[in-house]
C-alpha cells in the first residue's frame, strides 16, 4: 500500500528477487512525483538505491557532501564527515528518487494502481490477507496477497488496521513548525547550514547548482499567507547573518509549512501485514532522517519477505519489527537531539533564557570536541547504524 519511497523501493527490491507485487496508491502519479520533501540521503541508503538498480542518476546528478555547518550568531563551524567517520551524504531530492523508482517499475512492466480510493486491508491474521479498493475507473478490486506491506505514510490506513489494544504509540509534538521554500537561485553555500538564532532556527539546503531549499522555524499554527517573499528573504538573511558572507535571493517556486513531530508505533506488524517508513514512524526533519529510515526499513523487509516466500522461513519476518525499531529509535533520538539543540524557545516560555544558554553551550561543545563532532557525523551520515 502506497507509492512513496517505501512502497516503490520495496517493490523494486522484491522484483529484483523475482517476487511479484502490486502497488496501490491513493494519489495520481503527477502528485506523487511533485511532492517536495527530503533532500539528504545517507551513505548506506545511497548504496541501497544503487544495489536496487536506481542509483545511476543519483550518482551522476546528486551532490556529494562531506560536511555540514553548525552556526550561531558570530560563529559558523564545520563538521567534517570523512575525517570524523569516513562517510559522506548525497543531496538529491526525494522527488527525483521517486521518479527514478516509478520509471524503473513501469519500464519493467509492473503494476501501480494510481488514484485508488476507499482502500481497506482485511484478513491480516490469515494466510491470505485481502486488499480491497476502488480503482481509477470506479471498479471495485480485490487482491488476495501472500503478504501486505503498509507503506502508506502517516495518514494511511494500514497502521490504524492494527487494533489499539495491540499497538503502542509514542509521540512528541514540537511547539513549532518549518516554513520551507524552494528558490530559483544558486545556493549561497557549498554545504548545508544549520543555524541557531534568537529569532528561531534556519536551514540552508539545496537541490542543484541552480536551486536552493531553505527553511525557517515558525510558530506551530503559522499560515503561509503571513509570509510574503520579501519577509522570508529578510528573515533568512537575519538568521544566517555572518560577517563576510551574504545570502543570494531569487524567485520562490514553492512555499509550504511542515509540522514537527516525533512518532513511533510498535510493533510494526499485524499477522501478514508489515509497516515501513512513515506509516510506522515520523521524525522531525532536523536530522534529515525520514527518507533514510524508510529506505532502511524496506531493505530489511525485502530480505525478510524474500526469505519467507522463497525459503519458507519466517525467521527474519518475525524479527523485522524489533530490529527495525532499534534503528528507528536511534534516528528518533538523533532527530529529537538536533531539534532540541537548534530551535530557539519562544521568549514567553518561562525558562527560555536558560534553555538558550544550554543550546549555545551544546553547539560549542559538539563543534569543539572531536568526540562530540564524531557523534554528530556518525549519526548524520548513518555510519552509526552499521
Ligand atoms: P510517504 O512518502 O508519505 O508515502 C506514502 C504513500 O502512501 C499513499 N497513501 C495511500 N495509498 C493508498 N491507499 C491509502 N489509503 C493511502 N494513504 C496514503 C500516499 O499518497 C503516499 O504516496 O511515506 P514513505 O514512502 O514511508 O516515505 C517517507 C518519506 O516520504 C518521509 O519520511 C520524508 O519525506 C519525511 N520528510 C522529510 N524527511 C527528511 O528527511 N527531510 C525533509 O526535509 C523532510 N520533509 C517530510 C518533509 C515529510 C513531509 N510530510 C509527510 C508531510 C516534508 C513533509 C511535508
Ligand atoms: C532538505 O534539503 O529538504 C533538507 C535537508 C536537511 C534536513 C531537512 C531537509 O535536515
Amino acid at each position: 500500500m502506497g507509492a512513496g519511497p517505501s512502497g516503490l523501493l520495496l517493490a523494486q527490491l522484491l522484483a529484483l528477487r523475482g517476487i511479484e507485487s502490486v502497488i496501490v496508491e491513493a494519489r495520481s502519479r503527477e502528485y506523487v512525483e511533485a511532492r517536495i520533501r527530503a533532500g539528504v540521503i545517507e551513505h548506506g541508503a545511497v548504496q541501497t538505491l544503487i544495489d536496487a538498480g536506481v542509483g545511476g542518476r543519483l550518482v551522476r546528478e546528486g551532490l556529494r557532501h562531506d560536511g555540514i555547518y553548525l552556526q550561531w550568531p558570530g560563529e559558523r563551524r564545520r563538521i567534517d564527515f570523512p575525517d570524523l567517520c569516513g562517510q559522506s551524504v548525497y543531496v538529491y531530492g526525494q522527488t527525483e528518487v521517486t521518479k527514478d523508482l516509478i520509471n524503473a517499475r513501469l519500464a519493467d512492466g509492473q503494476e501501480i494502481y494510481w488514484n485508488a480510493s476507499d482502500a481497506e486491508v482485511l484478513d491480516l491474521e490469515t494466510d491470505q490477507p485481502l486488499i480491497r479498493f476502488v480503482d481509477e475507473q470506479g471498479h471495485l478490486r480485490e487482491l488476495r496477497c501472500g503478504l501486505v506491506a503498509g507503506c502508506d505514510g502517516f495518514h494511511g490506513i494500514c497502521r490504524p488496521a492494527i487494533p489499539d489494544s495491540l499497538r503502542t504509540d509514542f509521540e512528541r509534538v514540537f511547539p513549532f513548525a518549518w516554513l520551507g521554500v524552494l528558490a530559483q537561485v544558486a545556493p549561497s553555500t557549498d554545504e548545508l547550514i544549520y543555524a541557531w538564532h534568537p529569532n528561531g532556527f534556519a536551514l540552508h539546503s539545496l537541490r542543484s547548482e541552480k536551486i536552493s531549499r531553505l527553511y525557517l522555524q515558525v510558530a506551530a499554527d503559522e499560515s503561509v499567507d503571513a509570509w510574503s517573499d520579501d519577509r522570508i528573504w529578510e528573515e533568512l538573511a537575519t538568521r544566517f547573518q555572518l560577517d563576510g558572507w551574504s545570502l543570494e535571493t531569487g524567485s520562490l517556486l514553492d512555499k509550504s509549512i511542515t509540522p514537527m513531530r516525533s512518532f513511533v508505533s510498535a510493533p510494526m506488524r499485524l499477522g501478514r501485514m508489515f509497516l515501513a517508513g512513515d506509516a510506522a514512524h515520523i521524525v522531525p526533519p532536523t536530522g534529515a532522517k525520514g527518507l533514510n529510515l524508510a529506505i532502511a526499513d524496506v531493505r530489511r523487509l525485502a530480505e525478510a519477505m524474500t526469505q519467507f516466500l522463497q525459503k519458507d522461513s519466517g525467521e527474519l519476518l518475525d524479527a523485522y519489527s524489533d530490529t527495525a525499531l532499534q534503528r528507528v529509535w536511534q534516528s528518533t533520538h538523533f532527530s529529537w537531539w538536533m531539534t532540541s539543540m537548534l530551535h530557539a524557545p519562544a521568549p514567553e516560555e518561562p525558562d527560555s533564557a536558560f534553555v538558550r544558554q544550554l543550546q549555545l553551550t551544546q553547539l560549542r561543545n559538539v563543534t569543539s570536541s572531536r568526540a562530540g563532532a564524531t557523534w554528530v557525523a556518525e549519526n548524520y551520515t548513518g555510519a552509526a547504524y552499521g
